[in-house]
């Protein structure tokens, strides 16, 4: 059994180490993160004797209050001091003349025009939807089970409790446009989506652009005939290309699709992780079930689809290592894309 008065002091001292966010966050995880001291503490009251359960499990409890409620005081000491030291440090000069005042638009204002751009010189409609949705459009009709992690409340954000949530991805716009369009489909979904991640790698509000070819004798070399001509036209260059099998509830064969690393042509970097290949899209041919849930007959009609992350491919095109760079609107930091 663990010590708490002793994991409670050390967690004070780590706290008053901690001098940045990401410090404070590397805190956060040891002490309460998914293999944390406390948490550990939590799963072990079950293995306790019943008498020893009432009283451990609650001064477990408080401690992981406690915990909580350091981290937060901390968390806002930090975002005050690193406040002071910006406004100490940054300045204007305002003998500087002017530029004159014309707007940008935001990069990926930049990125989702460019990849619409390409998709209709080949022949896709743009078409939107609803950003709170059915759950039946999200998750049942596209084939997810109903127990897929990916309907957690921990990953998705509900709504409230009548079936309504807000879209995990743009895909039930192409539910809606089988429902309501009989083939040939040829669309791409570009919008906002939403999941409950945030860390420096996540945000909860990202965009997404999904496209859908139903037609008669669609093939996965059409699909790929389809993406290689995108990547190489968005990244301006004869990219390698190459698909990797992989699973999705609603695609069967499932793949994703790597481009050669566009920061290090492949040498090895960190970007690409060492090994010179970059993740930029899933797809696959349509689950002949997802077909049939709208009403499109499988035996007649076969259909493609991808799906790629607006965030991720802006990044990578404009050079840009911060997703949440996108979400501060810091002008000097958007004024730079054209
Ligand atoms: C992806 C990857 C693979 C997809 C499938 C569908 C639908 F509605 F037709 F079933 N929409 N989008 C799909 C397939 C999306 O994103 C990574």
């Amino acid at each position: 059994m663990m010590d708490l008065k002793e994991v409670e002091e050390s967690l004070k001292e780590e706290l008053q180490k901690a001098e940045s966010l990401s410090q404070l966050q590397q805190v956060k995880a040891k002490y309460l993160g998914k293999n944390g001291l406390i948490t550990q503490a939590i799963d072990h009251i079950k293995n306790l004797p019943p008498e020893e359960r009432r009283e451990y499990g609650r001064r477990v409890n408080q401690l992981k209050e406690k915990a909580e409620e350091l981290l937060r005081e901390r968390e806002e000491d930090i975002k005050k001091s690193e406040l002071q030291k910006r406004l100490s440090e940054e300045w204007f000069d305002l003998s500087v003349p002017l530029e004159p005042a014309t707007g940008t638009l935001h990069p990926l204002s930049l990125t989702l025009r460019r990849i619409k751009g390409i998709f209709l010189s080949m022949g896709f409609a743009v078409i939107e939807g609803p950003e709170v949705e059915l759950e039946a459009y999200n998750f049942d009709m596209l084939n997810i089970p109903k127990d897929h992690p990916a309907r957690d409340m921990q990953d998705t954000f509900y709504v409230n409790k009548e079936g309504y949530l807000l879209r995990t991805h743009t895909s039930p716009v192409q539910i809606r446009t089988m429902l309501s369009h009989k083939p040939p489909i040829y669309i791409v979904a570009p919008g906002k989506v939403y999941r409950r991640d945030d860390d420096p790698t996540h945000s909860p509000m990202f965009h997404q652009v999904e496209g859908l070819a139903v037609d008669k004798d669609l093939s996965f070399g059409h699909m790929k005939y389809t993406i290689e001509t995108f990547l190489r036209s968005f990244f301006e260059t004869d990219v390698p290309v190459r698909f990797r099998a992989s699973y999705f509830p609603f695609t069967e064969p499932s793949a994703e699709v790597d481009i050669g690393c566009v920061i290090c042509q492949g040498e090895g970097c960190r970007v690409c992780k060492q090994t010179g290949w970059l993740e930029v899209m899933g797809c696959g041919m349509v689950h002949p079930v997802v077909l049939e849930n709208c009403g499109i007959d499988a035996e007649v009609y076969q259909g493609f689809a991808f799906g790629m992350g607006v965030e991720r491919l802006a990044m990578l095109y404009f050079g840009i290592d911060n997703i949440k760079l996108f979400f501060e609107n810091d002008i000097r930091f958007l004024k730079q894309f054209r």
